[in-house]
């Protein structure tokens, strides 16, 4: 049985991590499986929109099976961070679709994504320190940037699990729908983003994401016009904004 499974509905790539046996824990096989996809994925200019999942959970962090006996060495090799880079670094925008137990790397593989989905259920952690080690695939860096440095202390120093409302209040998550519509609800919801102008879309996360890193907002606002000039390069843009003039509904290619 695979443990990682690719498919495309349309323009979304689906991953689904299917450990069930061990709740989705993610081994350095399903890892490898996984940054072998994201070439594939980045490659393919059908895909527009990434949705990563789990059955039933997504996953309950990196397998501590794999990883106990690690001195330094083994670790650094165990290590995720050069696939979530991957993940991070591809154009189109990605989506964590959470339900179940989410943990340590399995958060942090879901951090790495532009959004999160959860269940109203899903518990969600970086459990680590309750395991003598910290969250090492990128959880200390992209927590506190994403909700702030005082409760990322506090979920990261006390491995602290939150459940889906908790989740949405903190900025965790975008979302939180009923466990039942959860899958459902993400492919429509990826589906939908899948719809709009690829082009403008994929500019626009790489041009946030570039202003996030500059040390000025002037740099930022500098970058931004010369991405926003170059839309204008693009069939989309004209597509857009045509089928505006022209009281019709756009149909975008992503050129
Ligand atoms: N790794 C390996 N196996 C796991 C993991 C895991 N993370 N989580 C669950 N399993 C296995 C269990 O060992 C068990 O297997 P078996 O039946 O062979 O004993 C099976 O899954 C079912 O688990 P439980 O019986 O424990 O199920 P419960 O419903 O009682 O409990 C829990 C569910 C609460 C999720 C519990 O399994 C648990 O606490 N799991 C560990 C959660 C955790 O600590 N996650 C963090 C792991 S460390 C990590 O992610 C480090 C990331 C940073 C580095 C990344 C780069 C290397």
């Amino acid at each position: 049985m695979d443990q990682l499974i690719y498919k495309k509905l349309d323009h979304v790539g689906v991953l689904q991590i299917n450990r069930p046996e061990a709740l989705n824990a993610l081994s350095r096989e399903i890892v490898d499986a996984m940054d072998a996809e994201l070439d594939k994925i980045a490659a393919d200019p059908e895909v527009r929109v990434l949705l990563i999942g789990g059955t039933d959970n997504f996953a309950a962090g990196a397998d501590i099976k794999g990883m106990v006996e690690c001195d330094p060495e083994g670790a650094r090799k165990f290590s995720f961070s050069p696939t979530y880079k991957k993940l991070m670094d591809l154009k189109i925008p990605t989506i964590a679709s959470v339900g179940g137990y989410c943990f340590g790397g399995g958060l942090e593989l879901a951090l790495t994504c532009d959004f999160r989905i959860a269940s109203e259920e899903a518990q969600m952690g970086l459990v680590e320190t309750n395991l003598g080690i910290f969250p090492g695939a990128g959880g200390t860096i992209r927590l506190p940037r994403l909700i702030g440095y005082s409760q990322a202390m506090e979920l990261i120093l006390f491995g602290k699990k939150v459940k889906g409302p908790e989740a949405l209040q903190l900025g965790l998550v975008n979302r939180i729908v009923p466990k039942e519509d959860l899958w459902e609800e993400s492919i429509k919801w990826a589906t939908k983003l899948s719809l709009r102008a690829p082009v403008a879309v994929q500019s626009a996360k790489q041009t946030i994401k570039a202003g996030l890193a500059m040390q000025t907002i002037d740099a930022g606002i500098d970058y931004e016009a010369d991405a926003w000039a170059n839309l204008f390069l693009s069939q989309d843009q004209k597509e857009g904004m045509r089928a505006f003039v022209e009281k019709r509904k756009p149909n975008y290619i992503g050129k």
